[in-house]
């Protein structure tokens, strides 16, 4: 089935507003069910899940410091969507087969409502993980104004909830980004991109293995999902009909496993402002930029003199990451931009030259360096098993960082694959990548590098939560631990390699 391109407006999902807000706090309910929505109008309506009968769901906007409350509350089916595979960790026979948590991604949050893996409820609360310490999580929203995403985070199912729709913009505001001028209102954008198959009838296709490698078991999880069409805000390739001025766009890779590198067919630039954890120190004008799932870039997109212009944002990054196949005429094309609608008046937003100050991390202040690698194994039934540190989810919790301590993470990748390693908790800040000898080390484990240090791209320069560490390569992240202590996570956002166990529990210790 092949669907027309740029059939659809690009959605934009609704700012929620919250149940109650009084000077110090503010509460939202957020329901997570089960509906249908058009996805494309050549496409039977799909049945998803999503916030608040929304898919994306509803964009949660907050102030820097405002203390917001909100209840996530699962009110979804007894049964899965989509299949569920048994043999995988946290998803095993004697647990509920639907469970959800959420957690805010990038943002910093006490552990407790941080959503835990293993944290998670069933319908009503009627069930919960092990880990479940409340039903209503406190955000403090501390962070400088930035582009966080909310999506769930159950053991072993997040591929499948997220993929089935569980996710959604949350965005932190401050003071200091309102005076930047930047284009806002109807001119700030988030973009949440992703890929899907669908069945004929209009319902998501998601993948077992072809041959099943677990007797007795229909269902077995792939090393990697790549769907074979893209959506923007839940509908797949949108146009958007712009004025002939700036435009703000939040970029989000909100992919189970697919990277992009979006270019403009224009040849024009994008102007990126911020990464994922807020401004950079001055904005880049940048032909591509490279996404893997869960990083963000918050750009500017300047459609004036285009007017009468039809503009297709496109995809070149190959998939798997980075030695896959190239994508199709199809899985390369994201969106397009219309300059169609007349200027409604004078554009006075700016690109400021000077955004937000970086301060740099010192990597002599560093209390501990670990060296932490990344591994491809087989599971007892010959599919591949991603590990970090080749230890599975549930062995004992080795990273252990002092609150206020400052830590270098040196992720040695002995996989072909890039992996996106993603912090809860922290922002950190890139130092470098180096190219090294796998082979030696897999045999000695000493590392010996085989070329300098690169820097982080341009595009790099600023907070982190999410890095590409790439094959071949000891990729190098420094961080303050703060200001919680608690149990968090890190693990890879490729969703597939997250369940199946690419993820490890942390612990900020006093
Ligand atoms: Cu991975």
């Amino acid at each position: 089935m092949r669907l027309s391109k740029f059939a659809d407006e690009l959605p934009v999902p609704p700012v929620l507003q919250p149940r109650w807000k009084d000077p110090f706090h503010t509460y939202y309910e957020v329901n997570m069910t089960e509906f249908k929505q058009s996805l494309h109008r050549e496409l039977n309506d799909t049945t998803v899940w999503g916030f608040e009968g929304s898919y994306p769901g509803p964009t949660i906007e907050a102030t820097s410091g405002e203390r917001v409350f909100i209840q996530w509350i699962n009110r979804l089916p007894d049964k899965h969507l989509l299949p569920v595979d048994r043999t995988v960790h946290g998803a095993h026979g004697n647990v509920p087969e639907v469970r959800t948590v959420v957690h805010v991604h990038g943002a910093s949050v006490e552990w407790e409502s941080d959503g835990y893996p293993e944290a998670w409820f069933t319908k009503g609360f009627q069930q919960t993980g092990p880990f479940f310490r409340k039903p209503i999580y406190r955000y403090d929203n501390a962070d400088r104004a930035c582009t966080l995403w909310y999506h769930d985070h159950a053991l072993g199912i997040t591929r499948l909830n997220v993929y089935a729709g569980l996710a959604g913009f949350y965005l932190i505001r401050d003071h200091r980004e309102h005076r930047l001028n930047l284009p806002s209102g109807k001119y700030e954008i988030p973009l949440m991109i992703q890929d899907k198959t669908f069945k004929e009838d209009g319902s998501l296709y998601y993948p077992e293995q072809p041959e099943k490698p677990v007797p007795g078991l229909e269902t077995s999880i792939v090393p990697e999902f790549f769907g074979n069409t893209i959506l923007v805000n839940g509908k797949v390739w949108p146009y958007l009909k712009v004025e002939p001025r700036k435009y703000r766009f939040r970029l989000l890779n909100a992919s189970n496993a697919r990277f992009y590198r979006l270019k403009l067919d224009s040849g024009q630039l994008f102007y990126q402002i911020g990464t994922d954890g807020g401004f950079m120190p001055h904005p880049i004008g940048v032909r591509e930029i490279t996404l893997a799932p869960a990083e963000r870039a918050d750009v500017i997109i300047d459609f004036a003199n285009l007017a009468g212009k039809k503009i297709t944002m496109t995809n070149d990054a190959p998939a798997p990451f980075p030695a896959g196949d190239p994508p199709d005429e199809h899985t390369g094309t994201v969106m397009q931009f219309r300059v169609s609608l007349p200027l409604s008046g004078v554009d006075t937003s700016v690109i400021p030259a000077v955004l937000l100050p970086l301060p740099k991390i010192n990597e002599g202040s560093a209390a501990k360096i670990r060296y932490l690698t990344l591994n491809d194994r087989q599971d007892p039934y010959g599919r591949e098993w991603m590990l970090l540190d080749n230890k599975p989810w549930d062995a004992p919790v080795t990273e252990t960082p002092k609150l206020g301590s400052t830590e270098i993470w040196c992720l040695i990748n002995l996989t072909a694959d890039t992996h996106p390693i993603h912090l809860h908790l922290i922002d950190f800040q890139i130092l470098a990548r180096r190219d090294f000898d796998v082979e030696r080390f897999k045999k000695e484990g000493v590392i010996r590098y085989t070329g300098p240090p690169i820097p982080p791209e341009p595009q790099e320069r600023g907070w982190k939560d999410t890095v590409r560490a790439n094959p071949n390569q000891v990729t190098r992240i420094i961080m303050r631990f703060g200001p919680y202590t608690g149990l968090y996570v890190w693990h890879c956002h490729i969703l597939e390699h997250e369940d199946y166990e690419m993820m490890r529990p942390y612990l900020v210790i006093r």
